[in-house]
């Protein structure tokens, strides 16, 4: 066998172990990220649409920003009486080859406590972290109090 086979049968054989290595962020692209900023000091929201290109799961778990001292991950629901309910959840899932949005009276970051005054049109950098210690570092778009979800 030439030394030109061998090195290919070796490249070909280490893909499958490349492919397993894949962290969860770089298998994920976010979209649309926007943050809807508040009056006075209460929280904003933060959503963003993530892509998973990858052939397993990708699991969210928390969020961080230099920016916003507390950043959770909350889910809005209705119950029974119609009453607007928001939870803490500890993660949600990309599905493979899927999509999932954080987006209004759905999965949102709990973003409070920024470091200085923010004003629409601004942009703050946000981290995501998935579970296997991956981190996506997305730019959200500051929008004001009454903005529509521009999707
Ligand atoms: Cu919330």
């Amino acid at each position: 066998m030439s030394m030109r086979c061998l090195l290919i049968l070796l490249i070909v054989g280490m893909l499958p172990i490349a492919n397993l290595h894949a962290t969860q962020s770089s298998q994920v692209t976010a979209s649309h990220a926007w943050i809807r900023l508040l009056p006075a000091n209460l929280p904003a929201s933060g959503y963003v649409n993530l892509h998973n290109a990858g052939a397993s799961a990708a699991t969210l778990v928390s969020a961080h920003s230099a920016v916003y001292a507390s950043v959770m991950l909350h889910q809005s629901s209705m119950d029974a009486h119609g009453m607007n309910n928001m939870t803490a959840v500890a993660q949600m899932s990309i599905p493979a080859h899927g999509s999932a949005s954080l987006a209004p009276a759905g999965y949102h970051l709990m973003l409070g406590q920024p470091s200085h005054p923010l004003k629409p049109g601004d942009t703050v950098d946000i981290t995501l972290d998935f579970a296997d210690g991956s981190q996506l570092p997305v730019s959200f778009l500051l929008r004001p109090a009454n903005a529509a979800d521009p999707e």
